[in-house]
Formats: C-alpha cells, sequence, structure tokens
C-alpha cells in the first residue's frame, strides 16, 4: 500500500511539472536602467521643448538647439539660455538654429520655461 502511494506522487509530481511549461510566452523582463547619462539634448520648437524632462549624471551638460521658427530661452534659477535664434533665414537669420550649453554641477530637479513663452515648461533632473 505505502508503495503504490509513492507511484501516484511520483507521477502527479511529473505531470504538473509538463504542464508548467505549456503556458503563454513569458514576456522578457524590463531592462534594467542604466547609469544616468553625461549629456542630454532639448530640441526648442514652437512651441515646446522636447523632451520636456531630461535626466544626466551630476557634472553632466545639456544643450538646447532651437529647432523652431521663432526664439526662444531656456531660462530658470539655474538653466540660463540667452534667446536662442531660430534655423533658417528669416528675421533671425543663420542656417543653423542656435545652441545653449549648460552643464550642472549639484544634484536636483532644475526647471525652466522661455521667457517669451511662459507655457513652454521643461525640467533637468540632475542625479548622482
Ligand atoms: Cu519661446
Amino acid at each position: 500500500m505505502r508503495y503504490a502511494c509513492v507511484l501516484l506522487l511520483c507521477c502527479a509530481a511529473a505531470c504538473g511539472g509538463g504542464a508548467e511549461s505549456t503556458g503563454a510566452n513569458p514576456s522578457p523582463p524590463p531592462a534594467p536602467p542604466g547609469p544616468p547619462p553625461t549629456a542630454a539634448s532639448v530640441s526648442v520648437r514652437d512651441y515646446s521643448y522636447s523632451p520636456a524632462t531630461v535626466t544626466v549624471k551630476v557634472g553632466g551638460s545639456v544643450t538646447w538647439t532651437n529647432r523652431g521658427t521663432v526664439g526662444h530661452t531656456a531660462t530658470g534659477s539655474v538653466v540660463n539660455s540667452p534667446t536662442l535664434a531660430a534655423p533658417g533665414g528669416g528675421a533671425y537669420g543663420g542656417t543653423a538654429g542656435e545652441s545653449h550649453q549648460q552643464s550642472f554641477g549639484g544634484t536636483g530637479s532644475y526647471s525652466y520655461h522661455c521667457a517669451f513663452h511662459p507655457q513652454m515648461t521643461g525640467t533637468v533632473l540632475v542625479v548622482p
């Protein structure tokens, strides 16, 4: 009697193992987050920053480039660009949109906006 019980348990274990392998394809695990970049780029268009939030490692830099049709700035308590002229001729001349590069020596969240278009807002996250 004891021998028969052991056989039944073995069979149940084997069958259960087989059933587990016939499920839906498992989705791959999400990629682990890498180290924060040491540089980021923001396209300034009419009328938004893209991406609106960038993350860089402390000591890293962010470059804003005007790819819109009118002048813009990136202005905040820490972020502080001059007026960046738009690319292409028009009233602003030039063939490439002007850029502003700024490095960040301290961690924090630095919000900014356009001095001409306050509805344009962005954030630089500086992480360790
Ligand atoms: Cu603007």
